[in-house]
């Protein structure tokens, strides 16, 4: 009985972790193709922490917001995935560039599913599981994948509650909750999910995440004062017309998380080095 609840708690392969959130396993059996989705700015931290849900067969990585990294350096990202075999593509699901080369993809994995056997009959329809640290663009993609807005997609993270089915066509793709286990991220990953938006805000402290991004992304010796700069240039003064250093703190996160600072990708390969002024930030 222990052995067949443990089995329960699998994803994708065995000895894999399952959040309950997740889709059961009989469900799980379904799946043709994991879509591994990555933001882009940080694909190695997207990757580690979601790294124990999953298998690493039939496993597609999809690198999300490519408009707000350096693209030099997500093209990178894509070439280090392809090299070690893994299929991967960058998709922006705001405007749908990418997407055409992704479902290309499909296309050709779905004829595959055809009964070589019996091909007077026609294939069944391709399944597909998208999968990712919350917020990271899945509910996004289902709807540019199936050309609909049926799964429901907004800024905060930990929309999407249950897992759902949509299907359109020849393509079944299933929408999963956020489900990664977040609570026990520290220090830099801590830091570089919050930047992102992949952990609500009760999970974090703004003015740390405010003045790790001046100091390690934009390379501040001082961040507490560019961080004060920024502030006073927008206006965001408190008793006495000195800076509010929270709300300073709060306008510069959602200024990086909406791209005003530039396309900014906060990790890069082990053959490229981002750096704010390298990317024309300043
Ligand atoms: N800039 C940018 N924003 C995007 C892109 N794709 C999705 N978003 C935005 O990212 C936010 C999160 O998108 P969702 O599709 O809800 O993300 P999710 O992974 O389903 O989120 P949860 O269900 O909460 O885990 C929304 O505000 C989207 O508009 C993109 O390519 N570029
Ligand atoms: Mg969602």
């Amino acid at each position: 009985m222990a052995a067949k609840s443990h089995r329960r708690n699998k994803v994708g392969s065995r000895g894999k972790k399952r959040h309950p959130g997740l889709p059961s396993s009989k469900t799980l059996s379904m799946v043709d193709l994991f879509l591994f989705l990555l933001d882009s700015r940080i694909p190695e931290t997207s990757l580690q922490i979601a790294e124990p849900y999953l298998s690493k067969t039939n496993r597609v990585y999809v690198l999300t917001k490519p408009d707000l990294a350096d693209p030099e350096v997500t093209y990178a990202w894509l070439k280090q995935f392809r090299e070690q075999g893994a299929p991967a593509f960058a998709v922006e699901c705001n405007t749908g560039r990418g997407v055409y080369e992704l479902m290309a993809y499909l296309k050709r994995q779905q004829a595959s599913t055809l009964d070589k056997s019996h091909p007077e009959l026609l294939s069944r329809p391709l399944r597909v599981m998208l999968f990712g640290v919350p917020n990271v663009g899945k509910s996004s993609l289902a709807n540019r994948l199936l050309g609909t807005s049926k799964a429901a997609f907004g800024a905060r993270p930990g929309l999407t509650r249950g897992s759902h089915w949509l299907r359109r066509g020849q393509l079944e793709i299933l929408d999963t909750p956020g489900v990664i286990d977040t609570s026990q991220a520290k220090g830099d990953v801590l830091y570089k999910l919050a930047a992102t938006w992949a952990v609500r805000e009760t999970q974090y402290d703004e003015e740390e995440v405010a003045s790790w991004l001046a100091k390690e992304v934009f390379g501040k010796d001082d961040p507490i004062a560019h961080i004060n700069e920024f502030g006073r240039s927008r206006g965001l003064l408190g008793p006495g017309g000195r800076v509010d250093f929270n709300q300073a703190s709060k306008a510069f996160i959602q200024s990086f998380r909406e791209g005003k600072f530039g396309r900014i990708s906060i990790e890069a390969p082990d053959t490229q080095t981002p750096h704010a002024e390298s990317q024309g930030l300043e």
